[in-house]
């Protein structure tokens, strides 16, 4: 309560400061014609200045970020559709950059020009059809061009046959984590509810559906290259976002339906260790942790682990306190090494029998012969 009062006795001492100092401008006036508030010459052209000031800054905080974080970008596509989708991001940015360099430079520059000055009166016209057909049908072409491309590759990218040979993983998330799920020989995915969670089956799998006994759960992704992997998203809990980078792949996990995305893996996790963009980014995040493995050696604490190259799969939709870290890696393999990974994990039935198989019969206590103590001889040797 006190601070409350505090707060509103200085409050109420800058107002009257603030009125005080009004009173004392109004006595000036006629004074210093200079003071007005009325924006003079002088005031429009360091405006004016300041304008182009402002436009310079732009075009010179643009280069520096190329220059600076040009090489953060995502690098070479691993799958199929991502050189479509990086064309296309490629193609919207320089059309950006272009349109965006002359308006700004348009707009700044006639601040400037027709900047207020004494007994300059502004030119009026209601309107000019030639310019109004010229800024309109020119962004209408582009955009429709962009848009039209746009769907173009969308569909592209989502279109898949269900004969085709296909594989199908699903990928279940929750706060904060994520597993997978392979449909198996049958390569069909059994049915799943939040309802049936229980125990060791912690995606809901319904064990009673026959197409889910062949299904296994991992914790790590691993996708062959050159198979077209058609993912089922699921969402246990809040919505969030199945995020591939280097795939250029992206959707949301929804709670209560089942989302999807396919794609193509085209390189594998090897053959992208030595990608040339890659190599270069190990090295330079390598060069930060050696240097913080310096200073956390000096502190008395463990050092880094070289990082290692390893694609990702990241939560992009800010779904909670430890959505940060919410990630899985992912491995792509060639098609022969992938079957060997998959062929060697256990399928969630088996896990499940084996972790609810009933207790083994508790063995009887055989008591050897000369241990068991006869008491009446006990109580005669007692009596005696
Ligand atoms: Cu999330």
């Amino acid at each position: 309560m006190t601070s409350l009062l505090i707060f509103l006795v200085l409050v109420l001492i800058g107002i009257a400061i603030w009125q005080l100092t009004k009173i004392f401008d109004l006595t000036q006036v006629g004074v210093d014609s200079e003071n007005s508030e009325v924006a003079n010459d002088k005031d429009n052209a360091v405006n004016g200045y300041l304008m182009f000031a402002f436009v310079g800054f732009i075009y010179i905080f643009t280069i520096y970020s190329v220059v600076k974080w040009g090489d953060l970008v995502l690098g070479t596509p691993a799958s199929e559709h991502g050189a479509d989708v990086d064309n296309l991001m490629n193609i919207s940015l320089v059309l950006i950059f272009f349109v965006q360099t002359i308006t700004q430079f348009l707009l700044h520059f006639f601040t400037f020009k027709y900047r207020g000055r004494k007994g300059q009166k502004a030119l009026y016209f209601a309107d000019n059809n030639k310019l109004e057909a010229i800024w309109t049908i020119i962004p209408v072409i582009v955009l429709a061009g962009l848009i039209l491309y746009g769907l173009y590759t969308w569909n592209e990218i989502m279109y898949y046959e269900e004969e085709e040979d296909v594989i199908y993983v699903e990928l279940y998330a929750k706060q904060f984590g994520w597993e997978a799920r392979y449909a198996g020989e049958d390569n069909t995915l059994g049915k799943a509810n939040v309802r049936y969670i229980e125990g060791i089956n912690t995606l809901g799998v319904d064990l009673a559906d026959p197409a889910a006994q062949d299904d296994k759960v991992v914790t790590e992704l691993h996708l062959p290259k050159g198979k077209k992997v058609v993912f089922k998203m699921r969402s246990q809990d809040v919505l969030h976002s199945a995020y591939m980078p280097h795939f250029r792949a992206q959707m949301n996990c929804v709670p209560g339906m089942v989302t999807q995305f396919a794609f193509i893996p085209t390189v594998t996790t090897v053959e992208m260790r030595e990608d040339e963009a890659i190599k270069f980014k190990v090295d330079k995040i390598n060069k930060i942790r050696a240097k913080k493995s310096i200073e956390l050696a000096a502190n008395g604490e463990e050092a880094l682990d070289p990082y290692t190259f390893d694609y990702l799969l990241l939560c992009n939709k800010i779904c909670g306190a430890s959505h940060y870290n919410m990630q899985m890696k992912i491995v792509v393999d060639t098609p022969e090494d992938f079957k060997k990974w998959l062929n060697e994990k256990p399928t969630l039935s088996s896990q499940w029998k084996e972790a609810n198989a009933p207790a083994p019969e508790p063995v009887p206590v055989v008591v050897p012969v000369e241990t068991v103590v006869d008491t009446t001889k006990v109580l005669a040797q007692v009596i005696k």
